[in-house]
């Protein structure tokens, strides 16, 4: 059975991590799978929104703690695997939903934050814990988590690692929105639907935009979003959406 699921319907490629026995631990294998998905059948002009997910119990425990065990390696070096795939979410110019049900620690936690969306089962927990291991948090957690929850509110979740239910997580903005677990399944569906029969390029402008945003001045993103208007505004669903408002119908967005 395959390291990394996918399937594509509909427009939403469904990439499911699948190492249940370790809720989904990352191997090198498993994120150079997940590097090259992202890279490839993600791009792919039918997909039009990705959801991410976990097989078995939970979404991703982090690190298979195991897999370099009694070795030492070089961290700079096995990071560069983590530092793919959060790279390749960031320059997908398409929407990515983390599907997170059970438990999203470490290094999976920090894949999660680094998807546009975040939609929790009621049963998800989250924690950081790379500091009960003696670790800094890394792929990506460092620069998301203060921009979602501020930095006093980051060194506490770093520093003491706390559990934080599906609830505490949605309180601090870590989740978009919160579904009980037996409608959780079709609740990501609706989602992913509802992103699937959108306007695609103008979601990828937006995650350019908001990406730009987080290093730039006001007058740099005056100027970036003028220039991202001169690209949406030449796309078909701009045209499409103007005229079903001329037209008083709902929009249908071919995603061109
Ligand atoms: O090292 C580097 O390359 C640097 C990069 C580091 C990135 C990181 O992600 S560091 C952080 C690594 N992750 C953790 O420290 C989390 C460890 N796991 C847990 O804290 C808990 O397992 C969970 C909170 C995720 C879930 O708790 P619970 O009680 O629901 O499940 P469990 O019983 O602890 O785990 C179930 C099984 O999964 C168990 O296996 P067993 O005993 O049934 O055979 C457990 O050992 C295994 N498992 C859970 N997490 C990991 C794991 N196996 C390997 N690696 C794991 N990270």
């Amino acid at each position: 059975m395959s390291i990394l699921l996918s399937e594509t319907h509909g427009g939403i490629l469904t990439l499911t991590m699948n190492r249940p026995e370790a809720i989904n631990a990352f191997t090198t294998e498993m994120l150079q799978a997940l590097a090259k998905a992202f890279h490839k059948e993600a791009t792919a002009p039918e997909v039009r929104v990705v959801v991410l997910r976990g097989a078995g119990r939970g979404f991703c425990s982090g690190q298979d703690l195991r897999e370099f065990a009694g070795q030492t390696i070089s961290y700079k070096a096995h990071l560069r695997n983590y530092t793919a795939v959060v790279e390749n979410i960031a320059a997908l110019e398409k929407p990515v939903i983390a599907a997170i049900h059970g438990a999203a620690a470490g290094a999976g936690m920090s894949l999660a934050l680094a998807c546009d969306l975040r939609i929790a089962s009621s049963d998800a927990i989250f924690t950081t814990g790379f500091s009960k291991i003696g670790l800094i948090p890394d792929a990506g957690m460092n620069y998301h988590l203060p921009r979602i929850v501020g930095y006093a509110k980051a060194f506490e979740l770093e520093a003491l690692s706390p559990r934080l239910s599906a609830e505490q997580a949605l309180a601090l903005g870590l989740v978009n929105r919160v579904v009980p677990a037996e409608q959780f399944t079709e609740e990501v569906g609706n989602l992913a639907a509802e992103l699937a029969a959108g306007p695609t390029k103008t979601y990828g402008l937006i995650k350019r935009a908001l990406r730009r945003s987080a290093g730039a001045t006001l007058e740099e993103m005056l100027e970036y979003e003028a220039l991202l208007q001169e690209v949406a505004s030449r796309t078909e669903d701009h045209k499409e959406g103007v005229q079903a408002f001329y037209e008083k119908r709902a929009a249908k967005f071919g995603g061109k």
